[in-house]
């Protein structure tokens, strides 16, 4: 397997998963600033241009965070990251989703690139203002699912991949407040063996 990823992007949650399930693989790193994802090489293995991009040993390709996650979680079972209850792997999947295309997609690309949303760059700050919301919001819903009585309570799932880069946006990128479950989890993820690798090769500072 070759993920190829962007240190400090979305990719660290697939990275941090890799590391978690303890299979071999290589990675690449791709230069998203100067474009490269945009290079003929690479749209010739991923023409959607984003990472996470996961080359699989039989050399087909798998693309979107949430598939990814759950086929690595599904291709370890010794790690137990898709849970035996249908219902708490319904739920993890449900989690993974919203973090992926609400967080990340709405509310932070808000955050990090307000100009794809408008080019003036007089609406950038209310774009930013308003991802910032988006998240806080979100936030809220996750929290519930982590607290205890929520779904997610506990034990390690494949949902802990997205709430890995989520969490590490929040709270070390852009530093927005989040609430106690989450916080709780993100320093559980962060303190894990394979959090400090990552964090390492990415060279990112802990
Ligand atoms: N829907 C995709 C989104 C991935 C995504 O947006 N990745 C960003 C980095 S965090 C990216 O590759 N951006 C490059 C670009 O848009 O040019 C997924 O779930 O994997």
């Amino acid at each position: 397997m070759k993920l190829f990823y962007t240190p400090g992007a979305c990719s660290i949650g697939i990275h941090y998963l890799l590391e978690q399930i303890g299979r071999p693989y290589e990675r690449q790193t791709l230069d998203l600033k100067n474009g490269e994802n945009r290079q003929p090489w690479f749209m010739e293995i991923n023409p959607k241009a984003k990472v996470p991009t996961l080359l699989r040993d039989d050399g087909s390709l798998l693309t979107e965070f949430p598939v990814i996650a759950h086929y690595l979680a599904a291709s370890a079972p010794e790690a137990g990251l898709v849970p035996s209850d249908p219902e708490r792997a319904l739920r993890a999947a449900e989690l993974t989703d919203y973090l992926v295309a609400t967080l990340h997609m709405q509310g932070f690309s808000r955050i990090f690139r307000p100009a794809k949303f408008c080019e003036d760059p007089a609406s950038h700050e209310a774009i930013q203002r308003q991802g910032r919301e988006i998240v806080q919001a979100g936030l809220a819903v996750v929290e519930r699912e982590l607290k205890p009585g929520g779904a997610l309570h506990g034990g390690a799932t494949f949902a802990d991949a997205a709430l890995f880069y989520v969490l590490f946006w929040t709270i070390d990128r852009v530093k927005l407040d989040a609430p106690p479950a989450c916080s709780e989890r993100y320093a559980a993820l962060k303190a894990t063996d394979a959090a400090v690798r990552v964090f390492k090769e990415e060279g990112l500072a802990s």
